[in-house]
């Protein structure tokens, strides 16, 4: 996209290892060569190609849409963001897509009631960028066109997505509320589902220190008159892991620091204190976060369950497992007298293990042998089998994992429960928050599923933006230059194609009783040496290597296949059920007969796969609005602007090639009936006169002097910001209206 009108004197962007991009000025032209005195004095030289001219005019607060942008590059898109991120402008729109960019400063102002009141109902892009208006146009799409909407909100870790999202549904429940009315309405369960969610599947990571470790899709039903009157949450994938095992600077999930911080009647009748003194807990030296007092959260999370409808007995049981965790964790084994057996280790030991079973109000005996032991059944006999202390340790750290998610699943169910659906909602509007792209040093089963899901939403984003407007343009017949973008069909093919792609194959390892993570690796490397997407690291003979629309990711196979195994350990399963405490027995339902004899396989691939499938399926009957969020700086600090980081986001997130279609594209669209209906009043002779519904459109448009419009076989195509300025004319003319009609009715009275 370089210009060709690039000559000596031009001001331009150069590339710049450091920066990204760094203006100047061209001194010499030398073929293809372009010699650049940059701003700080020094003298580059880059290919004509990769120069791009600068916008001398440009407004020095930058530009509210990126669509507005005299060029329209990456470096003017960069240096417009960074330009308004310095002024604490950290909304930016590029067509109908918001950008937001993390502050990581408070900004109370932006999020007031006095503000939510000003964009209330005013039209999209009449007002700074901000996701009160995005909201506000899911709103009103679906009371004027009784159509259901989704907002989603996507970027990295720590980038705002949760933060976005539960500003936007402060807006909704501001819009959709029921003013005056006192109590537990659905729009305030609504709210309080967040704190509750995040107190149990929030934790501090690396990235971000209030992390969600689950993806999250909040459908908010309406009644007909748009108030909200239910509300079902589903969660994807929470990290399992995690419950037993972190590292520095990390912490487990916010919940168990909130137990120990409780008031002093609870941490006694849990015996709990310390932090530090639970194995769970003390593998990293992190026990408190920056601006956070846990024995305040803990109350406010208690407070929060109430309102969501947990009730009180609920909430102790629902602590009291938590506390049991904690003392589960602490129990050790060592080597008992039999070759591969294990018993308790030590007296502390013996108390956490009886700690345990009472808080879980079951055997002690029976959880100690659940721990220790197999029972292998086969035709023949029952046999016994004992566990070695590394397998016991396992076995101990399998059940801590499928307590606590069987945990989060109830409390989100409940949540859904006491809010309640509404069965006669006349349409919803989904807000969806889920991880982001991950390329880490290594990567696991877990980024596998992460960025598989971001190619499922990339496709729908590319599908949204890209396919359906082209082919729209091109059914229509109107003029439209072909812009190409990079379809990921096919790496969703290597994924998820039923059969041969990489879930299937890891399925077909995991019910192969002989299989290893490396023949699995080896059955990868045969099945798609041929596969443009898919890349066998020369070394290694377990990794692998996936083209992703955003970038390759290696990933190592070796705990694939027990990561993608969900089963309770049938003595678990056992134990549990068979609970005095109603509410851990309700954690563990009897399983049907045939399956409780052997620990089934069910995997864990297949099924958020199939979870995937059904949210692309509700996404794709509403109208999508995306919300990009992007993290400025790697140090969680305001004021900072990384600009490769950012670059790399916004490449991510396919923003820039959206830039690219959103400017040369028309983003407004109306049949000729529909734009009749509506904007008929501007030109009431002409729709007196016969005319056919096309030339009637069209003497409009002319009538209001609109330039650069088009004229498809069914639909008016309308240019960026025409729309408002038809809506701008139309409400002019109504209001005048409005007026003579109510002057006529006092005449008459
Ligand atoms: V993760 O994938 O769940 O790890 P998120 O959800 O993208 O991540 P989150 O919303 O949790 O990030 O934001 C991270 C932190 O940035 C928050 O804890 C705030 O401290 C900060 N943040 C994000 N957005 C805003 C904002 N609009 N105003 C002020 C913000 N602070
Ligand atoms: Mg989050």
């Amino acid at each position: 996209m370089a210009s060709v009108n690039i000559i000596v004197g031009s001001h331009v962007w150069v590339e710049d290892p450091k920066l990204a991009w760094k203006d100047g000025e061209v001194i010499k032209i030398h073929g293809q060569d372009v010699h650049v005195k940059t701003s700080d004095g020094k003298v580059v030289v880059a290919k004509i190609a990769k120069v791009f001219p600068k916008d001398t005019e440009a407004p020095p607060g930058g530009v509210d849409d990126m669509t507005k942008l005299s060029y329209l590059h990456e470096p003017g898109v960069l240096q417009n963001l960074a330009t308004r991120y310095e002024l604490n402008e950290i909304y930016t729109y590029t067509g109908n897509i918001l950008i937001a960019v993390n502050p990581f400063q408070r900004l109370p102002h932006l999020y007031d009631t006095h503000m939510m009141e000003q964009y209330k109902g005013a039209a999209f892009g009449e007002l700074s960028p901000h996701v009160f208006a995005v909201a506000d146009v899911a709103y009103r799409a679906m009371i004027n066109e009784g159509k259901s909407n989704s907002i989603l909100v996507s970027g990295e870790s720590g980038a705002g997505k949760t933060e976005t999202t539960k500003m936007l549904m402060r807006y909704l429940a501001h819009l959709g509320g029921r003013s005056g009315v006192e109590g537990r309405t659905v729009e305030q369960q609504v709210l309080e589902s967040n704190p509750v969610l995040e107190a149990f599947g929030n934790a501090k990571t690396v990235r971000n220190n209030n992390s969600s470790r689950f993806g999250k899709f909040v459908e908010i039903q309406f009644d007909k008159s748009g108030r909200i009157s239910g509300a079902a949450i589903r969660t994807y994938l929470l990290e399992r892991s995690r419950v037993c095992q972190i590292s520095n600077p990390e912490r487990n999930y916010h919940c168990f620091y909130l137990l120990c911080a409780a008031p002093a009647e609870e941490v006694e009748r849990y015996k709990l204190g310390n932090p530090k003194s639970f194995h769970y807990l003390n593998q990293s030296k992190y026990y408190e976060l920056d601006g956070v007092n846990d024995a305040e959260e803990y109350l406010a999370t208690r407070r929060a369950m109430d309102i969501v409808g947990i009730s009180e007995e609920e909430q102790d049981a629902i602590f009291r497992v938590v506390a049991a965790i904690l003392h589960l964790g602490n129990v050790e084994f060592a080597k008992g007298e039999e070759i591969d057996s294990s018993v308790i280790k030590d007296e502390q030991s013996r108390f956490h293990l009886n700690m345990t079973a009472e808080l879980l109000k079951c055997d002690a005996k029976s959880l100690e042998d659940a721990l220790i032991t197999r029972v292998m059944v086969t035709p023949e006999e029952v046999i016994t089998r004992t566990l070695d202390p590394e397998a016991a340790l396992g076995s101990r750290d399998a059940l801590a994992k499928t307590i606590y998610s069987r945990l989060f699943d109830w409390i989100v169910e409940k949540i859904n429960i006491s809010i309640g659906q509404d069965p006669n909602s006349k349409s919803i509007i989904g807000v969806l928050d889920i991880y982001g792209f991950e390329s880490f040093k290594t990567n696991s089963f877990e980024q596998f599923c992460i960025n598989f899901t971001n190619e499922k939403l990339q496709q729908h984003f590319n599908q949204h933006v890209f396919k359906m407007e082209q082919e729209e343009y091109e059914k229509e017949e109107i003029n439209w230059s072909y812009i190409e973008f990079v379809d990921n069909q096919d790496v969703l093919d290597l994924i998820e194609k039923k059969p041969g792609g990489i879930i299937s194959l890891l399925d077909e390892a995991c019910m192969f009783p002989k299989s290893t993570h490396e023949t699995f690796a080896q059955k990868l490397y045969q099945t798609f040496t041929k596969n443009k997407r898919f890349i066998k690291p020369k070394l290694s003979r377990t990794s692998f290597t996936i083209s992703h629309y955003a970038g390759e990711v290696t990933y190592q196979a070796d705990l694939f296949l027990d990561k993608n195994k969900d089963y309770v350990v049938a003595e678990h399963q056992v134990l549990l059920t068979a609970s005095k405490c109603t509410f851990v027995a309700g954690l563990f339902p009897p399983l049907p007969e045939e399956s409780s004899k052997s620990s089934k396989f069910s995997s864990i691939g297949s099924r958020f796969k199939l979870q995937l499938q059904s949210l692309m399926e509700t996404l794709s009957s509403t109208e999508p609005h995306y919300i990009r969020c992007v993290k400025p700086n790697n140090s969680l600090k305001p004021c900072i602007f990384e600009n490769l980081n950012v670059i790399q986001q916004l490449r991510c997130g396919g923003v820039l090639e959206a830039i690219r279609i959103s400017c040369a594209g028309y983003p407004t669209r109306r049949t000729f009936y529909e734009f009749l209906l509506r904007f008929g009043v501007l030109a009431p002779e002409v729709l007196a006169g016969s005319y056919d519904d096309k030339v009637a459109c069209q003497m409009i448009l002319d009538k209001k002097g609109l330039k650069g419009y088009q004229m498809g076989k069914t639909k008016v195509f309308l240019r960026a910001g025409q729309m408002a300025e038809l809506d701008a004319r139309r409400a002019e003319v109504l209001g005048n209206a409005a007026k003579i009609i109510q002057r006529q009715i006092r005449t008459y009275i």
